[in-house]
């Protein structure tokens, strides 16, 4: 089954206002119309920038998406510092990533909170980007596939076929973010295939083959073309090199 890559740029705790709009706008200038048809492009900025981003890409008509890092389950109340799934929708986007590594090591973000972010988000209509990936000890331990099969199981539980489908999953496993080292073509494609047999499991081959799953973790435009040449890759989730308008749209460009 064809599925329409994504490329989605997580901006993480990168550029305020000033600097969210100016590379937004770098991007929007370079968006031509047929990219609609061919790849769906995602920016998720910082909260702040939300609002900012999303106004310039409506100013410009650029069919560009907007998507949160992460949110919270409750839809308002006492819950100081968390920001709820209307606040974000209010704010235009589309999706929101969530179980970020970042946010599980960092941030003590458990399986159990992914899954109640997860359902929070499908209930109010926005679409999750689910991050799951094993530290380099999973890995030296040769548990990989068992362990993000076990992430994605968790993060989908009491989750529907047909909601499932909205989704969008992000293989990114520690030990490639921010170190510059990425997995191989080889060892990325292993652990997305296993994801897929684990939503096929869980959802039924249809709307696994459906599903799309990205890489995340050092992707760049050097080896960008060797990662979604995997028949189980559908784009990327990129840190580093989407802080720059050039690259970026070097990435959305190798999968369209
Ligand atoms: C990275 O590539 O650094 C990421 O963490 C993308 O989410």
């Amino acid at each position: 089954m064809a599925r329409k890559p994504m490329m989605a740029g997580n901006w993480k705790m990168n550029n305020a206002i000033g600097e969210a709009v100016v590379l937004t706008q770098e991007i929007s200038n370079n968006w031509w119309k047929d990219w609609e048809d061919k790849v769906d492009v995602v920016i998720c900025p910082p909260f702040v920038d939300l609002k900012p981003v999303k106004t310039v890409l409506e100013f410009d008509k650029t069919k560009i998406f907007v998507g949160a890092q992460n949110v919270y389950w409750e839809e308002a109340g006492a819950f100081t510092g968390e920001v709820s799934v209307p606040m974000i929708r209010e704010c235009g986007c589309d999706y929101c990533i969530v179980g970020h590594s970042e946010r599980r090591g960092l941030f003590g973000e458990t399986n159990e909170d992914v899954n109640k972010k997860v359902r929070a988000l499908l209930g109010g209509r926005l679409k999750p980007i689910v991050c799951v990936g094993e530290s380099l000890a999973v890995r030296d331990e040769g548990t990989t596939n068992e362990y993000v099969c076990a992430q994605v199981k968790a993060a989908f539980a009491g989750v529907d076929a047909d909601d499932a489908a909205k989704c969008v999953v992000a293989y990114e496993p520690i030990w490639a973010i921010g170190t510059g080292r990425t997995a191989t073509p080889e060892q990325a494609e292993e652990v997305c295939a296993a994801v897929r047999a684990q939503l096929a499991v869980l959802f039924g081959e249809e709307t696994a083959q459906a599903m799309r799953i990205l890489y995340g973790g050092s992707m760049n435009p050097g080896n960008v073309d060797a990662l979604v040449a995997e028949p189980d890759i559908d784009g990327g989730l990129i840190g580093g090199a989407s802080l720059k308008c050039d690259s970026f749209i070097q990435l959305v460009k190798a999968v369209m």
